[in-house]
């Protein structure tokens, strides 16, 4: 509080101190210093420190002293300063902002966040990749984390989700074994961040359930461009709760509404190198701009009837229920509009629990949500060492709280008064807190028998039905990239049989997708199909809303653009380039061979945000290759600037150009393929044109052009 508390004015005497005065008052002291006054430096006891240079010695070249409390302080606190990783979705980020209701939802749910039209309730959100640790690469292929902590006035609703709907085990009792085996191996202690590996894959295929799941981690979901870019799903049924009792089940989504938008595959390996932590930078980058990202809430609401004629059993988490068969209906928005302050005690401290829920909402039995809810307490405890992890700000709820539970470690909130157990007969306040039958949460009264078994629902048999369905929701180009996301995978891990066992797995997805790895693999026969507990379905219909590539935003917004330039480029291109990328809502970033920046033929200095070198066309969803004819000599010298063209060009990006580049295309072997995604610019072109055309993001049909 010291360091924060000192106040102007308070000052009651002020000593010399070289160039420094210093004031000592009652909030603390502070040093006059150029630019305003800064706290005096203290131990952690509050006591002003007067070297924090040098340890206390016996004589000048002597042993240090036991009494240097202050060395001994600060060296104890540093060797604690870490708390364990979490053990999954250990890389994270997370930002805080607002949930907003659309319309009440009274009739469906008693939760008051959904009671009032225009309701706002403040909300953190934490992204994560699954399986790296935490100091991994962000564009890992995996899953991503999308976890919303809801500060609502009837306490925190932790809403714990992924950017993918399913999951890869249907029960609780197989989470660590998939864990264990999708995290680097126990032996070498790698690969990580990464399952293109034995273990991995061994897993997968010895659990057919996995199978729908790995459908989706091998499609583009697991590389997205950016978080603002991702969809959400809480992936199990929950039930919503109305005043009156009445139940009703509920799929939850998170509709982004910049759009989808993944990355290919060689992009993010080299984003990884280029910058290891593209997605956070990107959404600090954006709530610092004060371009909030924004998703819309969306509820698939069903009754029991549904739920019994449905194909599948809404328990199972390894099953999705098709936006066209039930529509998502959205009921409000999610805006991130700041960052933390600090992240170890907001981001790292940050302890979502599936099991806080809030009156008008509840759990279905979902078995591996009943896990998670036992499993969630349990970690913070491990992690924040604690039970008190709710008294830190981040996790403490908003509205005012009141119980009995007192002590443990770190306790900041003792109850106070002399009464600490309930019932007690002290009588009004003195007597505290007293529990609420109409107010408080109920669980929905579902009537269960049945044996005490450990049994696996008949209805949760059918593994590869919704994988077929998934894999032919997509378009060409994306289940091109599954193939090929299967066939790099695999050919990480060692042991032939494992690839072939994966593989057999497919034929009873797709014959053509199980061929097409096979072959990739180079097999040395086909395998035959795995056994199916329930033969694939042939007429479930594609859904496609599944596909990210057929639901593109049709906006350039959100998105950034690459310029690289030179010495001597036409400055009226640059302002005009810039001018119609900022009306579009995109971003610029400026690439320049010195990042001191270039001169523009009119003599204007523009610099430089990126050196060459530090800005690799896969930082960007498009570029401008704006030289003179100087520049382009110059740059075509240089294997990074042909690989900046050479890359945007594979990658599908469009890609604008002054004529006198073109020797740099030449050099970097695109010349000769200019397709429709070339723009040439000139002073009297409007560079309107080629941000129109990014709209489409990629030009994916150049994409089957270099394959062939
Ligand atoms: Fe988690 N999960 N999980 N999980 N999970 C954790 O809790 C667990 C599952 C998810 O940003 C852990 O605080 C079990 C599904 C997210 O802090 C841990 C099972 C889904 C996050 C845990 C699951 C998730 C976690 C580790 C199977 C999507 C990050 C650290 C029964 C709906 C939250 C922690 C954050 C974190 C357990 C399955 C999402 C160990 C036992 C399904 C987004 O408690």
């Amino acid at each position: 509080m010291s360091l924060l508390g000192s106040k102007k004015g308070d000052e009651q005497a002020n000593v010399e101190l070289g160039e420094q005065k210093v004031r000592r008052g009652q909030g603390g002291e502070t040093h006059q210093v150029a630019g305003g006054d800064v706290p005096v430096l203290t131990t952690q006891q509050g006591a002003p420190v007067a070297d924090d240079q040098n340890s206390l010695k016996a004589g000048t070249r002597g042993p240090t002293l036991l009494e240097d409390h202050h060395l001994r302080e600060k060296i104890f606190h540093f060797d604690h300063e870490r708390i364990p990783e979490r053990v999954v979705h250990a890389r994270g980020f997370g930002v805080h902002g607002y949930f907003e209701t659309y319309e009440s939802l009274a009739d469906i749910t008693c939760a008051d966040l959904f009671a009032r039209a225009g309701q706002r309730t403040e909300a953190f959100v934490r992204f994560s990749t699954v399986a790296g640790n935490k100091g991994s690469f962000d564009l890992a292929r995996d899953v991503r984390g999308f976890a919303v902590k809801l500060y609502t006035r009837q306490g925190n609703w932790d809403l714990v989700g992924n950017n993918i709907p399913v999951f890869f085990v249907q029960d609780a009792i197989k989470f660590p074994d998939m864990v264990h085996a999708a995290k680097q191996e126990p032996d070498r202690g790698f690969p990580q961040a990464q399952t293109a590996h034995d273990n991995f894959w061994d897993f997968i295929s010895l659990m057919p359930e996995s199978i729908h799941m790995a459908l989706w981690i091998m499609s583009d979901r697991t590389i997205p461009r950016s978080f603002r870019f991702i969809e959400g799903f809480g992936v199990h049924t929950f039930r919503l709760i109305n005043a009156e009792g009445k139940s009703t089940f509920v799929k939850f989504h998170w509709k982004p509404k910049l759009g989808m938008q993944s990355v290919v595959w060689n992009e993010a390996v080299k984003i990884n190198g280029a910058d290891p932590d593209y997605h956070r930078r990107d959404l600090w980058q954006a709530i610092d701009m004060d371009d909030y990202p924004e998703w819309e809430l969306g509820l698939q609401l069903f009754d029991d009837a549904f739920a019994d004629r449905f194909d599948f059993d809404v328990l199972d988490s390894t099953k999705i229920i098709p936006e066209e068969e039930l529509p998502v209906r959205r009921v409000g928005r999610l805006v991130l509009n700041r960052n933390v302050d600090n992240f170890f005690a907001e981001t790292e401290q940050v302890a979502f629990c599936t099991g806080n829920i809030v009156p008008g909402i509840d759990f279905t039995n979902d078995p591996l949500l009943q896990g998670r809810n036992f499993s969630y307490l349990d970690t913070q405890l491990k992690r924040l060492g604690s039970p008190n992890f709710t008294h830190l700000p981040i996790n403490a709820p908003k509205c005012p709280w009141a119980h009995f539970q007192q002590d443990g470690h770190m306790a900041f909130h003792n109850p106070k008064g002399r009464v600490n157990y309930e019932p007690n007969s002290w009588g009004g306040a003195a007597g505290g807190p007293r529990e609420d039958p109409e107010k408080g949460l109920r669980s929905y009264p579902e009537r269960i028998e049945g044996e005490k078994r450990r049994l696996r629902a008949e209805s949760f048999a059918d593994h590869y039905s919704q994988a077929r369905q998934f894999y032919l929701s997509q378009t060409k180009t994306e289940q091109g990239h599954i193939a090929s996301a299967f066939i790099f995978e695999l050919s990480k891990c060692d042991r032939e049989e494992i690839r072939a066992r994966v593989v057999s797995h497919l034929v009873n997805v797709d014959e053509f997708l199980a061929k097409e790895v096979a072959a990739g693999l180079r097999l040395k026969e086909m395998p035959k199909p795995a056994d199916a507990a329930r033969p694939t379905r042939m007429d479930l219909k594609p859904s496609p809303a599944l596909s990210i590539i057929a639901n593109g935003p049709k906006s350039f917004k959100g998105r950034k653009l690459g310029l690289l330039l030179s010495d001597g480029v036409s400055g009226e291109i640059v302002t005009a380039v810039q001018a119609a990328a900022k009306a579009e809502g995109a971003l610029v970033e400026i690439v320049t061979p010195k990042v001191g920046g270039v001169m523009t033929d009119g003599g204007t200095l523009i610099e430089g945000d990126q050196k060459l070198d530090g800005g690799p066309s896969v930082l960007y969803d498009a570029v401008a290759v704006l030289l003179s004819a100087e520049g382009a000599a110059m740059l075509c010298k240089h294997p990074v600037a042909r690989d900046f063209v050479a890359d945007a060009y594979a990658h599908c990006k469009f890609i604008a150009y002054t004529a006198e580049a073109l020797p740099l295309f030449e050099k970097a072997g695109v010349a000769s393929d200019m397709d429709e995604g070339f723009f040439l610019l000139t002073a009297a072109t409007d560079p309107a044109g080629f941000i129109m055309a990014c709209r489409e993001l990629r030009l994916w049909n150049r994409e089957a052009k270099l394959m062939k």
